[in-house]
Parts: structure tokens; sequence; C-alpha cells
């Protein structure tokens, strides 16, 4: 559950060294000037990890509606150990920001389990610019800066529970 005030760039439990990782971000290009800062935390993130540049591929997509299609190309062209999305969506006065949301929050958890992949979720889906603006680099940190370290430990994870299981086979990332 979101808590009011909590700072998005706030990352409680120390980042494990992403130096061996590689990731995908996927970017939507609505509300750009919201979407650019958010990437901007991403990236520094990743790099505070230890992720070399070469390591961080970025693509962008036109909205967040996008962002699963964009995250299964990462999956199924790329070797990334994971794919960070990253979008704004801002209520209107129809009822497409609940389609748009909704579209992205149901494709993008589908797409992590039929690839057993992670993908953080770097969207914010909020009321109006100025509570974008507040949580992209304002006075509630960075949500980039959250999806990035979520997506660190989920592939610290992976590889941890992929190198201790007793009937480990090649997986996709492997195979590519
Ligand atoms: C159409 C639309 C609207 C109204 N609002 C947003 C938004 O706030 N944030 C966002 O990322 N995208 C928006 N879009 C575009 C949709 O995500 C999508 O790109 C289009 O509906 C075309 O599929």
């Amino acid at each position: 559950m979101a808590t009011k005030n909590h700072n998005l760039s706030q990352i409680d439990t120390p980042l494990p060294s992403a130096a061996d990782m590689k990731f995908g971000i996927v970017v939507a290009e609505w509300n750009r000037e919201v979407t650019e800062a958010l990437l901007e935390g991403a990236v520094r993130t990743l790099r505070s990890a230890g992720c070399p540049d070469l390591n961080i591929l970025i693509k962008y997509v036109p909205g967040t509606f996008e962002l699963a299609l964009g995250a299964q190309f990462f999956a199924e062209y790329t070797d990334v150990d994971a794919v960070i999305a990253i979008g704004c969506v801002i209520q209107g006065d129809t009822r497409h920001f609940d389609f748009i949301c909704e579209g992205a929050t149901q494709g993008i958890t589908q797409l992590q389990i039929q690839w057993n992949m992670p993908i953080a979720f770097g969207v914010l889906t909020v009321n109006d610019m100025q509570q974008a603006l507040d949580r992209a680099g304002g006075k509630l940190g960075n949500k980039g800066d959250e999806a990035a370290a979520t997506a660190i430990h989920m592939v610290k994870l992976q590889n941890d529970m992929e190198a201790a299981s007793p009937n480990h086979e090649p997986d996709r990332r492997s195979i590519n």
C-alpha cells in the first residue's frame, strides 16, 4: 500500500551488486517531462549498484498502454535479466485512465509470470501533474529509483534461487 509522504527514493534494504546484471528500460512517451525524470532516477540507481552503462538498454513506446508489449519485446529479443517499465498516467475526465492502468498492470503481471522474468512497475498513476512531479524527483522522491531497486533485488533473488535449485535447467536467458 502507498504510504502518505513515503519517499520513493529511500531504499531501506542495501542494494546487491548489479555489476553482472543487464536491464531493459521501457519508457512511455506520454507525459514525457515526468517519464524522463523517472528514467533518470532508474538509471542513477542502476549505476549506483554498479551496473555498467552497456548493460542498460532503453527503448520508448508511445504510452503506458504499450509498456507491456515493449517489455515483451525485451524478453523476446534481448538477453536482459529484468525490465523496468516506466510511465505516468494522469486522471482525466473520462474512464480512459482506468483502462490504461488496468491494461498496463494486468499485461505486466501476466508477462513476468509467463516469462519468469522480473518486470518492475515504475508507473505513476496520479490525479494531477503536481502529484506526478512530486514523485518524479520532487518532494516525495523518484519512483524510478524504487522501480530500479526492485528490479535489482528480484534479479538477485532469481539468480540465488536458480543457483540453489536441485532441478536447475538452462532457462530462457542462457538459451538466448
Ligand atoms: C490516450 C492516453 C491518455 C488519455 N492519457 C495517457 C496518460 O495519461 N499516460 C500515458 O502514458 N498514456 C496516455 N494515453 C495513451 C495510451 O497509453 C496509449 O498510448 C493510447 O491509448 C494508444 O494505444
